[in-house]
């Protein structure tokens, strides 16, 4: 049998930099293995991944109940097309409706074709059912927010880097301050179809809006019959110690989105959940996608979200993050800016003279532990909610050795 390749660091980190885009800046660290909360690079050292492939393996790598449906599944039927039907998309439809209580789910791939799609969904709405006249319909989105890559996502970005060299970009959408109630009700026209807006800001460096906020977010929509779509694609699923981010808010969104982990970082699927007044818009041929609802897809996220409530997941991060935020908040050192999070969606802010966000988690690698720097002063902190008590006091025996070196 042919022997697989052994390559040194230097040789896989040579052949990406000559053949790959350089879109990323990754940590220089190849990794070959995953399992839990750990993964392991080709050398065999171990880390514990306090990124979670951006809280898309919020069940932690390689979960072997979501592995064996996966293989189940690849070994019958992986992709029909929407030209036929399914039996794994009907079961998909009930299970994640009655997890999250939406009416009618649209199952896409991508957070972002999630994201494009509630556009899409909002603006008929708005034009066939609110009656905002042809091509003028207006969504508001927040500064600092993210939603995606797509040249109408970032054209709606506040993020220069973002943005530089790929417009032009799409009209409709106007920027509001985040967490500030009033500059929505202002930014309120007749032709506003929609509010898009994350429970929490997570690229922007886990910012959490201030008490009361989507309260008075819900109120001012459903007032001004606004659609309040929330982007959960980062803060749902657990993430944030309860399914669904909008829950600590105490509120329900007319749109919710959702990607990432629900599929348990096997496989791309994303859903727009909703109910019939707006999904009902969309007509046979109106919209669509190739592997959108496939089974292969449906019968994975069906085990993922099983066993995130199963397995007690969403109380888990909810325990875990608040040791994790405690520990932080406790080490108290003058290069700590300032601690933001809930649940296991957790940032360290560095003051700027600290040395930089990039530095510690170098330092951090070194010791075992992988962590994302955002932006140049912010580490985030977003382990798999399967994390142990031993496993989070280890993650803050790491933190603050590497704070130490300041
Ligand atoms: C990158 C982080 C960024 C998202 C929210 C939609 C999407 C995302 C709230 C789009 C995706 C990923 C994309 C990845 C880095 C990561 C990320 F916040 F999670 F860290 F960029 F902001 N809504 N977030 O967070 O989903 O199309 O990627 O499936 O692009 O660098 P996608």
């Amino acid at each position: 049998m042919k022997q697989p390749r052994t390559l040194e660091l230097s040789d896989y980190l040579a052949i990406e930099h000559r053949l790959g885009a350089h879109n990323y800046k990754p940590l220089d660290v190849v990794l070959s293995r995953g399992l839990g909360v750990y993964v392991w690079d080709t050398d065999g050292k171990r880390y514990l991944d306090c990124l979670s492939a951006y809280s898309a393996v919020n069940q932690g790598h390689c979960h072997p109940r979501i592995l064996g449906a996966l293989v189940e599944q690849a070994g019958k039927l992986t992709l029909t097309s929407r030209a036929f039907r399914n039996d794994q998309l009907p079961l998909f439809y009930e299970e994640i409706c009655a997890l999250t209580g939406s009416h009618k789910v649209l199952p896409m791939n991508s957070g972002a074709e999630a994201v494009e799609s509630a556009i899409k969904a909002v603006r008929k709405w708005g034009y066939e059912v609110k009656g905002v006249p042809a091509d003028q319909a207006e969504i508001i989105v927040c500064a600092d927010n993210f939603h995606g890559r797509t040249i109408a996502i970032i054209g709606f970005s506040t993020d220069p880097i973002a943005r530089r060299g790929f417009g032009p970009f799409a009209p409709g959408f106007k920027v509001i301050p985040f967490g500030d109630a009033d500059a929505l009700e202002a930014a309120i026209g007749p032709n506003t179809v929609g509010f898009l807006v994350e429970p929490i800001q997570g690229e922007a460096g886990v910012i959490i809006p201030p008490a009361g906020y989507f309260k008075q977010v819900r109120e001012i929509c459903t007032r001004n019959r606004v659609t309040l779509i929330l982007d959960e694609i980062q803060t749902g699923l657990g993430r944030t110690g309860a399914l669904l981010a909008e829950a600590h808010e105490g509120i329900e969104a007319d749109v919710t989105l959702v990607g990432k982990a629900l599929a348990g970082g096997f496989y791309p699927i994303s859903a727009v959940l909703s109910n019939q007044e707006v999904l009902g818009v969309l007509k046979p041929g109106e919209h669509g996608s190739t592997f959108g609802g496939n089974p292969l897809a449906c019968a994975v996220a069906r085990m993922a979200m099983k066993v995130l409530v199963e397995e007690g997941m969403i109380q888990n991060a909810q325990a875990m993050g608040d040791r994790f935020l405690a520990g932080l908040r406790a080490l108290n050192h003058a290069v700590i800016k300032e601690v933001r999070g809930r649940g296991l969606l957790i940032a360290l802010e560095l003051n700027p003279d600290s040395g930089g966000a990039r530095k510690l988690t170098e330092t951090l690698m070194a010791g075992g532990l992988l962590a994302k720097e955002t932006h140049t002063n912010t580490v985030r902190f977003a382990p798999p909610l399967i994390i142990t008590e031993a496993e989070v006091d280890w993650a803050l025996e790491q933190i603050a050795g590497g704070l130490g070196i300041y």
